[in-house]
């Protein structure tokens, strides 16, 4: 890369916000960060640039398309030493450029509302696509991605490959079918999972990935990406969060010389790859293994952190099921398969007490955190709480209908309210017996995490929240 195509490819200075919005399909959003080695260490990283990059400068710059297809743009450009810094320390560094994309390409509104009966994507998840919290390494999930690819570069052998803008938009096909999710498992259910169209999703998790990419011929690797579920509103759950796959095929040889099969040998390496995981963010930290089902894995386990006084669940694995291995072109080999939630290890791990805060642009947040920061083991970096803003609550009680499922109370509330609710809790149910008919009673936590509410505001959303119930979804409150 020269100096005229960085300066080019940078040219446009912008506002994070502008440039999300001006991405085009096949443009990249660059930080270009210059770092300044000297005998090998860092002494420097100066962010230089924030710049839309478009296809053209690619082909310029000579990147091989594969690794703009994956988002893996990081060029280094040894550059001149600047004589200036020279002049002042006395001995000549040299300096790199890296150019890191921070922005996958933006999802088109086009893909997304499809115009199908069958779509049940909002306008509130919308507006999460194309954020790639991850790809920002200043960013706690950016810290966690980069922290365990880095503990994935250390163990013995070939390197983990890594995958972190994959298209969240996948088929059913690859979601579920591919990874033996049943037919008539719940997660295929509207009321569950975003639907573009019958037969195409916002995927539920990464492992909508793990086929495609066995049959490209990888045989360990890392993929990351926004996930997006229809859930309930709680502290823990985000109806859009992130999660890294990890998958990792062994050959015969390789269990046959340990003198187990396959299945054990894997099951073993796969529970000591993720300690050591989970050594390497936390150092020493209380947790324990839970046996857990996944249609994709046998044996399944889940592994459970201890958090602010309760275990709580920060990933799923286990041995991949040989029938997904063998129609991806592993037969006769064995592999292990995890997928975690980087929002929940970051929770602990920083001691960040609610999932919303992610998602804020508030500099009293995201000026908290910073990559360098971050010591594997030691943790670093502890998320200092700003003033908490008064709650408020309000209750709405309905008699259920047929139709009443929680889920989509609570993404109704959402698209009406956005990230000013907390939760949202059943505090009552009861059934009258005399009119055989099933009372529920809702409490919504309405709480910004940026400012004071009004009363008048709140009041006009639940307002709206109240109307919808009795509307669209054909509740008789009371
Ligand atoms: C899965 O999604 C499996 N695909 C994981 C897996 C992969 C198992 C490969 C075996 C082999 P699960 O639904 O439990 O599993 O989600 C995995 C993790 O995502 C959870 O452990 C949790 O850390 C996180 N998670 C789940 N739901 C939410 C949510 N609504 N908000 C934030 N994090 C969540
Ligand atoms: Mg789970």
């Amino acid at each position: 890369m020269n100096d005229a195509g960085l300066a080019e490819s940078a040219a446009e200075d912008l506002k994070w916000h502008d440039a999300m919005n001006a991405l085009q399909p096949g443009n990249r959003l660059l930080r270009v960060v210059e770092e300044e080695v000297y005998e090998g260490r860092c002494l420097a990283k100066i962010p230089v640039a924030l710049g839309i990059r478009e296809p053209a400068y690619n082909r310029r710059l000579n990147v091989p398309a594969s690794a703009l297809e994956r988002g893996e743009l990081s060029i280094r450009r040894q550059a001149a030493p600047t004589p200036k810094w020279r002049n002042a320390r006395g001995f000549e560094p040299s300096t790199k450029t890296l150019a890191t994309a921070v922005g996958a390409p933006a999802v088109t509104r086009e893909e997304v509302f499809s115009g199908d009966p069958y779509n049940n994507v909002s306008e509130n998840i919308f507006s999460k696509m194309g954020r790639n919290l991850h790809h920002q390494e200043d960013h706690p999930l950016g810290i966690i991605k980069n922290v365990i690819w880095e503990y994935f570069d250390t163990l013995d052998g070939k390197a983990f490959e890594k995958f972190d803008d994959l298209k969240p938009i996948v088929s059913t096909e690859m979601n579920f079918d591919q990874v033996l999710v049943p037919k008539d498992h719940v997660s295929r259910s509207p009321n569950d999972t975003y639907y573009v169209d019958e037969e195409t999703v916002l995927r539920c998790h990464t492992s909508a990935h793990q086929t495609e990419t066995l049959q490209q011929g990888h045989d360990r690797f890392l993929v990351i990406g926004d996930v997006y579920r229809r859930d309930t509103i709680d502290a823990t759950h985000y109806p859009v969060f992130h999660q890294m796959e990890g998958v990792r095929v062994f050959e015969p040889a390789e269990w046959e010389a340990a003198g187990v099969d396959g299945t054990e040998f894997a099951a073993k390496e796969l529970k000591e790859t993720l300690e050591g995981m989970t050594r390497h963010l936390f150092g020493n930290v209380e947790m324990r293994w839970v046996d857990a089902y996944f249609p994709f894995t046998e044996p399944s386990f889940e592994l459970e952190i201890f958090f602010k006084g309760e275990w709580l669940e920060v990933l799923g694995c286990g041995v991949m099921q040989q029938q997904i291995l063998d129609g991806a072109g592993g037969e006769g080999k064995k592999a292990w398969a995890f997928g975690l939630g980087l929002e929940r290890l970051a929770m602990v791990l920083f001691e960040i007490p609610d999932i919303r805060l992610f998602w804020t642009e508030d500099e009293r947040f995201t000026k908290q955190f910073k990559a360098g920061d971050f010591t594997p083991g030691g943790a670093g970096i502890k998320f200092q709480s700003f003033s908490k803003f008064p709650p408020c609550l309000k209750d709405v009680s309905f008699w259920v209908n047929d139709e009443f499922t929680e889920n989509n109370l609570c993404e109704q509330v959402r698209n009406i309210a956005g990230d000013l609710v907390e939760n949202v809790v059943l505090i009552d149910d009861f059934t009258n017996k005399k009119i055989n008919k099933r009372s529920n009673c809702y409490r919504i936590t309405y709480r910004s995490m940026e400012r004071s509410l009004t009363n008048e505001e709140i009041d006009a959303l639940q307002e709206k929240v109240r109307e919808t119930m009795a509307g669209e979804m054909g509740l008789e409150l009371r």
